[in-house]
């Protein structure tokens, strides 16, 4: 079962502009900051108040074909994803198997801080990309 909002995911043109709005605007905390090569991006997590809340993900393109470029260029920057955190994402990932839901990779693979994600098609949730993510460590 799904245990929290892990984050949300924003597409950003600029990251540091995104970072200097989240932190000096909004007052988040930048807590990580990463480039994911296999996943075309370079992204940022912004934490509010006590840690262990849900963060803000922003999300900057690599490559022109990565995902995030992709997204921009027909949507716009904006909300691009939602990420549910599961304890044990085999096991979600046979529950949304068993569902008839498409997930994007065969196998989980990894995303932000050495957590393993997938993700489950926009077209079967909704219109919502959805992320799921077994954090590195239990927090
Ligand atoms: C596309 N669609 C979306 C969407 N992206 N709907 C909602 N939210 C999104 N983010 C819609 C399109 O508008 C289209 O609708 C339909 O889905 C199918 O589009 P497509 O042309 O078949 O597919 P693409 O090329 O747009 O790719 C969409 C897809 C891709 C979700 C498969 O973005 C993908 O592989 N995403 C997973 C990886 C990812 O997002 N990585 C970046 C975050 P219509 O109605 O026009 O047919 S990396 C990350 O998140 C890591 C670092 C982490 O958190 O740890």
């Amino acid at each position: 079962a799904v245990t929290m909002v892990d984050h949300v995911g924003i597409a950003v043109p600029n990251l540091d502009a995104a970072i200097d709005f989240h932190v000096g605007t909004l007052g988040g905390v930048l807590v990580h900051r990463e480039i994911n090569e296999e996943q075309g991006v370079e992204e940022a997590m912004i934490s509010f108040g006590a840690s262990g809340g849900t963060q803000i993900q922003l999300l900057a393109a690599l490559t022109p074909e990565s995902a995030i470029a992709k997204f921009i260029s027909r949507s716009g920057p904006g909300l691009q994803q939602l990420a549910l955190r599961v304890p044990n994402i085999d096991d979600a990932m046979a529950t949304i198997r068993a569902s008839g839901l498409r997930l994007l990779y065969e196998q989980a693979r990894r995303g932000t801080a050495n957590s393993r994600i997938n993700f489950v098609h926009p077209k079967d949730t909704g219109g919502v990309l959805l992320e799921l993510v077994e954090p590195a460590s239990t927090l």
